[in-house]
């Protein structure tokens, strides 16, 4: 037994993290595909696989194809329609992935031979990703990842457009109606991601915010892939592969959380510090926020400290002070595990690492009701400008139809006579009272 810690101690550097799953990716659209990408280029030298993840990533627009630039040799591009996009169409974003549909289906069978769990990724509002997300869901449902899928979905930001919002709300709307019978969601929310990028980099451009977010995302995914199965747990409880096993297989939102602290700030018997940071932390949410936690089906809690600071920090009070906010977040979980892990003290930095993970929430109200809202205002814009281009400024107005030169024209000409059809018989009224008033 000592031997086999021994081992696996030795195992565990921070460049040698084992993985609880071997993920897919299944990206659709640019969004989609750009996530997808960043997910699987993630490295670790475990079993000297750098590459651990695979991905297939499909869209219909050649130009945007060409941007997705993966370093894993093994993820492949599958182009489908002429190349030239869907252009925000969703209904042809999906008759395109259905003209392809069978042959998707033997991509993803090749494509995923290796993958425990397949994630759907698609940036909601385009034409092509949210058009073909539900066939999408199809495929992997018909060709053996049924139970075994989950879906990785952006919301817009604000400012995207009465289309863009419209595409992502109609899409959820189904995708809501069906997520019982679904895998997992993680919702990233770009408006979230983006607002937080532009307050620590004011200078930065939006093509900076969406490698660093596609980046943010793996890493996000990766960690909690990780520290589920590479570290030594202490104490009772371990927050293991199988526990995110049940985790990937509850369906509704899967929300997480996450910080980090130098250990030297954390005092064991002090958990205001610690719990008050980590409650905020779970409010704001590493991806997206807005959740009810009351709802939440499955919660886990990790703390990961170097193996000098574990012996210090986890006390009975840090636990039971960790356990007290989980069991007051999320009052109907089953379980309300605190797990707690040691690293070995090589590792370069002391600091102590909290994960919290929640799964089977309801979707975020306020943010969707903020989406709809955002997408009412634009329908009303859209309504009142529509209804200005209908008013006439000119109206009653009858226009004249002389196109002579200034210099040619007649008093006739710019006036018209009697008879003139184009002239105002009031206007030829008033003139022939005021003629005859003058003695014209
Ligand atoms: N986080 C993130 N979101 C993205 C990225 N690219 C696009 N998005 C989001 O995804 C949404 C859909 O855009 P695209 O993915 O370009 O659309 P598409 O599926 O390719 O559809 P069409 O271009 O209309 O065929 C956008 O409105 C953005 O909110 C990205 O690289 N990262
Ligand atoms: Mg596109």
């Amino acid at each position: 037994m000592e031997q086999t810690l021994q081992n696996r101690e030795q195992q565990l550097s921070h460049e040698n993290k084992e993985m609880s799953f071997r993920f897919g990716f299944l990206g659709l659209g640019m969004g989609g595909t750009s996530i997808a990408s960043a997910c699987a280029d993630v490295e670790t030298n475990i079993t000297n696989k750098k590459y651990p993840y695979s991905a297939l990533l499909i869209n219909t627009n050649q130009i945007d194809f060409d941007k997705v630039t993966p370093r894993n040799p093994n993820t492949v591009k599958f182009l489908i329609g002429d190349g030239k996009g869907a252009g925000r169409d969703i209904n042809m974003g999906e008759s395109l992935y259905i003209e392809k549909a069978e042959e998707i289906d033997k991509l993803v069978t090749t494509q995923f031979s290796q993958s425990d769990f397949v994630w759907l990724v698609v940036g909601l509002g385009g034409g092509t990703g949210t058009g073909s997300v539900i066939q999408g869901i199809k495929t992997l449902m018909t060709n053996g990842f049924k139970k075994k899928f989950g879906l990785i979905l952006t919301l817009p930001r604000f400012v995207e457009g009465h289309t863009v919002i419209n595409n992502a709300l109609q899409r959820l709307q189904k995708i809501y109606a069906a997520m019982q019978g679904l895998g997992p969601i993680i919702l990233v929310d770009n408006q979230k991601l983006f607002d937080e990028y532009r307050n620590e980099h004011p200078q930065g451009s939006i093509a900076d915010y969406l490698t660093y977010s596609n980046k943010y995302v793996a890493d996000a995914l990766h960690d909690l892939n990780t520290v589920t199965a590479s570290y030594l747990p202490v104490g009772e409880y371990h927050f293991d592969s199988s526990e995110f096993r049940k985790m990937l297989q509850t369906p509704g939102l899967i929300h997480f959380a996450r910080f980090s602290a130098k250990s030297a700030t954390i005092d064991a018997g002090q958990g205001l510090s610690y719990s008050t940071k980590l409650k905020q932390e779970i409010d704001n949410g590493v991806l997206s926020s807005g959740y009810n936690l009351e709802q939440a089906k499955q919660v886990a809690v990790s703390v990961l400290a170097n193996k000098s600071d574990s012996k210090r920090l986890y006390t009975f009070e840090f636990v039971e002070q960790l356990e007290s906010l989980i069991a007051s977040t999320a009052l109907a979980a089953k379980e309300k595990p605190v797990a707690l892990y040691e690293y070995e003290s090589r590792r370069q930095d002391n600091n102590v690492y909290f994960y919290s993970v929640f799964a089977g929430l309801d979707f975020p109200e306020a943010r969707i009701s903020a989406l709809m809202d955002a997408e009412r205002q634009f329908e009303e814009i859209q309504k009142a400008n529509e209804e200005a281009k209908k008013k006439d400024l000119f109206a009653g107005f009858q226009a004249s139809s002389n196109n002579k030169q200034s210099e040619d024209l007649s008093f006739d000409d710019l006036f018209g006579d009697k008879n003139d059809d184009n002239s105002s018989d009031k206007l030829n009224d008033d003139f022939d009272d005021l003629a005859k008033r003058f003695n014209l």
